[in-house]
């Protein structure tokens, strides 16, 4: 999961740490050599003292003192390897531009979306030239933070708390109802079934509405979910009008006073004006209490364009992203709700029912700085 992206933050820590450490270290390096011509000096010193020094002997020991500069050296190498900065650094825009230039680049390969790079880009910049960098300080460490709070702002939308919303439905004796809308297979239908089963877990009663009257299998698709966790489905023939399915299934759960509805719609291009057109009927006509759009990570940007067309038709709520199990890039799991500014509710993270991450900004930087695979 996010491998690729994972990788990139990490080279740019290290490189900028790197650098840091370098720069902190270059006076150290200067004083260490002026010990070591001091050294030399008084070994040669020492040397035209002892006066009956052959010419021979006199190579031996020049030898011997290259060999222990040599040794010096590494010696002075190793510390710095061990990570010790040998005075306070200051950053300048000229050690991080270069690196910062990289990143950005390498984030948009990582499908990250261009708002979203300018963004975290200038937030690095605001927060690391300028920067003092202490002795006792941790350069890799000052570095990673600065990128984890440049992600953080970009992941930090108002959140919608979906068991909140339920909550105060139930207490006026209300379903919560819940839409389902996106592009062809992105995982609707799938992410309707591990959502009701998390639900039922979690201790509410969920019904199901068989809202896909177009693709053919859809309803049998959701029957079968609904069989394997037990939840009802209410449906209609093949060809039905959605909306009148889901306004039956919003009857149904209030004569028997089921907490969530989950309706499920067809898959549909953005560009299709007629597919539009029904999804925003079916909005106006069951006036859903949150409309989800159900995004699949793998397709990157185009992800965020869907998302972009569809907010416009119906004004959704959060944002679900499928398939991030196998997605190496991450960059729109990134990039969507700030480019949206809608939330991300929740995560698919594979084909099971357990499989579905509430999505948090903690969850996202564990991610993208611990993650193993
Ligand atoms: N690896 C992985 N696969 C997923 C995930 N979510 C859904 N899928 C798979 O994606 C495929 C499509 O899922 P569906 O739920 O049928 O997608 P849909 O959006 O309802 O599709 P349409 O109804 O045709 O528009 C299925 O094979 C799912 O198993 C996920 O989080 N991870
Ligand atoms: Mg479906």
């Amino acid at each position: 999961m996010f491998k690729s992206l994972r990788e990139k933050l990490n080279k740019a820590v290290s490189k900028l740490s790197e650098m840091v450490y370098l720069k902190g270290s270059k006076g150290e390096t200067e004083e260490s050599r002026e010990d070591i011509e001091d050294t030399t000096a008084k070994e040669k010193r020492a040397e035209s003292l002892a006066g009956d020094v052959k010419k021979e002997d006199k190579k031996e020991s020049k030898e011997k003192v290259d060999k222990n500069i040599g040794f010096f050296d590494r010696f002075r190498i190793t510390k710095t390897i061990k990570r010790v900065l040998g005075k306070e650094v200051v950053l300048t825009e000229e050690d991080v531009e270069e690196v910062l230039e990289e990143l950005e680049l390498e984030l948009l390969e990582a499908d990250v979306a261009y708002e979203v790079t300018e963004k975290l880009i200038q937030s690095l910049r605001d927060q690391l030239i300028g920067r003092r960098i202490g002795p006792k300080e941790d350069p890799e460490e000052v570095i990673r933070e600065a990128l984890k709070n440049a992600i953080k702002e970009v992941l930090s939308q108002k959140t919608v708390d979906i068991y909140q919303v339920i909550e105060e439905k139930k207490k006026r004796g209300k379903p919560t109802v819940i839409l389902f809308v996106g592009i062809n297979g992105t995982g609707k239908t799938t992410t309707i079934a591990k959502l009701a089963y998390l639900l039922k877990k979690k201790g509410y009663s969920v019904v199901l509405a068989a809202g896909d009257t177009f693709r053919a299998g859809a309803i049998e698709q959701l029957e079968e979910h609904g069989k394997r966790i037990g939840v009802k489905v209410i449906k209609q023939q093949r060809g039905a009008d959605s909306a009148a399915v889901i306004y039956d299934a919003i009857e149904h759960a209030k004569a028997r006073g089921i907490d969530v509805v989950l309706a499920d719609t067809a898959g549909r291009q953005a560009t299709n004006v007629n597919l539009m057109e029904e999804i925003r009927k079916v909005v106006r006509v069951t006036k859903p209490d949150l409309v989800i759009f159900v995004g699949d990570a793998l397709t990157g940007n185009d992800a965020i364009i869907q998302a972009e067309e569809f907010n416009k038709a119906v004004n959704f709520d959060g944002v679900i992203l499928t398939k991030v199990d196998a997605d190496a890039k991450g960059g729109a799991a990134l990039s969507i709700a700030y480019a949206i500014g809608k939330p991300i509710l929740f995560l698919g993270t594979g084909q099971r029912y357990e499989d579905l991450e509430e999505f948090s900004v903690e969850w996202m930087i564990d991610k993208l700085f611990n993650g193993r695979e």
